[in-house]
């Protein structure tokens, strides 16, 4: 993905530090390997209105993944997005980590990062971890919308007003990314069809099904692609099930 990037020098440098740092933290995942997905919903191209479009995804799985998606848009001469996130194996008692990077005009308008719940409760090494992270003070805050109760308290939602502070948000996505890591080396591990497991993958549905529930990410897509390719493609890719 990294070398797409690089021939393409327009893009914001926070979405290519971003891409590197979590391509990293993917790689030093045990037992990590590619995921093939739909060849056509991978790499998309097109243009609207002269304007050029691309979304480039990759998948992988790893011990106590499922899929993690890492995803760039381009979409016409102005958006660009990093999103990401790693869907735990619902056996494994581990948090979703997502990241949602949204650059207009050159300008980071949403920045946001979390580990969410997958239970009631989220587990206490979690919290320990969570808490010995020093998050910084950034100006900007912003406030989730309704459906944004599927995040942790430790959710970090901005927009970050300089360079400062994009480097203290890129920290952040690389502590929540090594926080996942220390939790997978001691995971609780239960059978298919625990309790325990069902109800983790309930939260993950709702995850997904309130995620589904961005109409901002849905008008954007409508607006480049049509509706039927943006449910389409929030149902099959974006928070698939
Ligand atoms: C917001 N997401 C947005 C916005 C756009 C997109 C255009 C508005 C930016 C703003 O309010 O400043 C668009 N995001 C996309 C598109 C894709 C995408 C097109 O990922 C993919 C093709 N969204 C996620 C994930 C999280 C997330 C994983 O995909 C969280 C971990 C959050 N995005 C998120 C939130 C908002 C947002 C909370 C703000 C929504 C609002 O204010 O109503």
């Amino acid at each position: 993905m990294k070398s797409i990037f690089s021939a393409q020098s327009k893009f914001h440098p926070i979405l290519l530090d971003a891409i590197e740092l979590i391509k990293s933290r993917i790689n030093s995942l045990p037992d990590v390997e590619s995921l093939d997905f739909d060849p056509k919903l991978c790499e998309i191209y097109g243009k609207l209105d002269n304007e050029d479009l691309f979304i480039v995804n990759e998948f992988f799985q790893a011990k106590g993944f499922r899929k993690i998606h890492l995803e760039v848009a381009q979409l016409g001469k102005s958006l660009q997005i990093l999103h990401c996130v790693f869907f735990p194996n619902p056996c494994f008692e581990l948090p979703i980590f997502g990241v949602d990077l949204v650059i207009s005009s050159n300008k980071i308008s949403a920045a946001i990062v979390d580990l969410s719940p997958v239970g009631e409760q989220m587990d206490h090494l979690l919290i320990t971890q969570m808490e010995s992270l020093e998050v910084p003070k950034f100006k900007e805050p912003r406030i989730l919308p309704d459906w944004g109760y599927i995040f942790s308290p430790y959710v970090c939602f901005i927009r970050p007003v300089d360079l400062c502070e994009q480097k203290s948000f890129l920290k952040l996505i690389d502590e929540y990314l090594l926080v996942l890591q220390v939790l997978l080396i001691s995971v609780k591990i239960d059978e298919y069809n625990s309790l325990d497991t069902i109800n983790r993958f309930k939260y993950q549905k709702l995850y997904c099904s309130n995620q589904k529930r961005n109409d901002k990410t849905r008008s954007i897509l409508t607006r480049f692609f049509g509706s039927s390719w943006a449910d389409e493609y929030i149902n099959k890719i974006l928070f698939e099930c």
